[in-house]
């Protein structure tokens, strides 16, 4: 293994300190698991006293589950020059009190978001699935030229200009300026900004605010919703989707985890945490093939009933989200990772060429977990412009474009961006006819040919 490639970590958390400290016994050593008190970023609470008595130990409401060591930032894509590679550490945390899922606040926003390389536009399914959602929302919101959408982490305005299509008003808001630029060349109005109360002042109140993939990257949950409660009309709607942290846990996709998302949402939490700033879960839509398994949510300003399926997600999500699954879940992954190694170490002895598939953010956790470096993957193809020529953090290999990867194509592909297997077995039939394999991660690693 070279010297750069972090090899895979058993988790450092002993569950029985957990489990002793709720029970209220040996607090002192259950305080080694944890570096500080953490106040949870859904419900606010860092502690709470069980038993009532004044003598009685207080309890961390916030309790660290899955532990992946230090990473480098998912995106930070390095140039062939730079040396800089900085990892932090990557630690889950479970809040008892409320249940969301998320991480401590450590990096600096500035440090993920001012320079993105992410664009919404770099896949067919994702142009599709947002042209079918402004589609779905003029709709049901009857939106006309007179209503004006807000778009929270516009990205490259991939959501906005399918609105604009439809004839409505639209304003994106996106903090990082090289991906605004883009929106702002292909005509949509975007303000380079983070959205918070003071920004939302200066504002028309709107019908539709949209925020897609956004929440789980908020560190100030609360002031956020908050934030949208306020710019929102009292007829209108606050429309966003995530993943759903249950096909997370049961697809052991923990390289959906990074410094980026500092929360992976259920309901139970996000329901919560919306009501406490005014505004109401109503519907769900729910979308299995998008990043994993995302859940779009539908909430108003005004109390309705929660429809059926918000009802009956919620009721799943007790069981396949509660602390036991994400336990579970983090004694799965270091044996999911050991596997992945084991496998494409194995193809290497037989002399076989490998290279990765994509350079999503998720790869750069993947590779530095699994301690998969250049001694196994030659390079990792992805249509990004702004990708190609630069390395993966921590693992350093280098991306190229789908079309020098097809001078030398490889005997399989670890297939990095999993999320768009169908788009790309679909794109890649010549490479499968040929004889190539893609090696797919998760749920457990699977070869697909032709
Ligand atoms: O929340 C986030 C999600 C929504 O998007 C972010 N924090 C960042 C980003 O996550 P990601 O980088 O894991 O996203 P994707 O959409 O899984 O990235 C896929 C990558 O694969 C892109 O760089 C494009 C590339 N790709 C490719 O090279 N060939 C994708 C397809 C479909 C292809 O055929």
């Amino acid at each position: 293994m070279r010297e750069h490639v972090m090899p895979v970590r058993r988790s450092s958390i002993r569950w029985e300190m957990v489990e002793i400290e709720l029970r209220g016994a040996q607090f002192r050593e259950a305080k080694h698991a944890m570096s500080s008190w953490l106040p949870c970023r859904g419900c606010g609470l860092s502690d709470f006293p069980l038993g009532g008595s004044p003598w009685s130990p207080r309890h961390r409401a916030m309790v660290p589950m899955v532990d992946l060591g230090n990473l480098p930032l998912a995106n930070r894509l390095l140039s062939v020059t730079s040396t800089s590679n900085a990892p932090y550490p990557l630690v889950v945390y479970y809040c008892h009190n409320c249940a969301l899922i998320q991480l401590a606040d450590l990096v600096p926003r500035t440090e993920m978001f001012t320079d993105y390389v992410y664009l919404t536009s770099a896949s067919k399914t994702m142009m599709e699935h947002f042209d079918r959602y402004a589609e779905g929302i003029t709709r049901r919101l009857d939106l006309t030229a007179k209503d004006r959408v807000l778009d929270v982490g516009s990205n490259d305005g991939t959501l906005l200009k399918a609105f604009q299509r439809r004839g409505a008003r639209v304003l994106g808001i996106e903090p990082a300026r090289n991906v605004a630029s883009i929106a702002e060349a292909a005509g949509v109005p975007t303000l380079t900004n983070y959205f918070d109360l003071k920004l939302a002042k200066r504002l028309e109140k709107v019908r539709l605010v949209t925020a897609n993939n956004i929440l789980s990257h908020v560190g100030s949950l609360r002031d956020f919703l908050a934030t949208v409660a306020h710019v929102l009309r009292p007829n209108g709607l606050f429309v966003f989707e995530l993943p759903w942290v249950a096909d997370v846990l049961r697809n052991n996709s923990f390289d959906m985890i990074y410094h980026e998302h500092l929360s992976y949402f259920g309901l139970k939490p996000l329901t919560r945490a919306l009501r406490e700033e005014g505004l109401f879960l109503v519907d769900l839509e729910y979308y299995p093939s998008i990043h994993g398994g995302t859940f779009r949510g539908f909430a108003s300003p005004s109390f309705e009933e929660p429809s059926h399926l918000v009802k009956e997600m919620s009721a799943r999500e007790e069981k396949e989200a509660d602390f036991w699954a994400l336990r579970d879940f983090s004694e799965r992954v270091p044996k999911l990772a050991h596997h992945l190694r084991d496998m494409l170490l194995s193809l290497k002895k037989e002399g076989k060429r490998i290279a990765g598939y994509g350079a999503p953010a998720k790869a750069t956790i993947l590779l530095n977990y699994c301690g998969i470096g250049r001694d196994i993957l030659d390079y990792a193809s992805d249509t990004t412009p702004l990708k190609q020529g630069k390395l993966i953090p921590g693992v350093k290999i280098p991306v190229v474009s789908p079309e020098l990867a097809r001078t030398k194509p490889p005997d399989y592909y670890l297939l990095l961006a999993w999320n768009f297997r169908q788009e790309i077995l679909a794109k890649e039939r010549e490479f499968l006819d040929k004889g190539g394999r893609f090696v797919v991660p998760f749920p457990q690693p699977e070869f697909v040919d032709s």
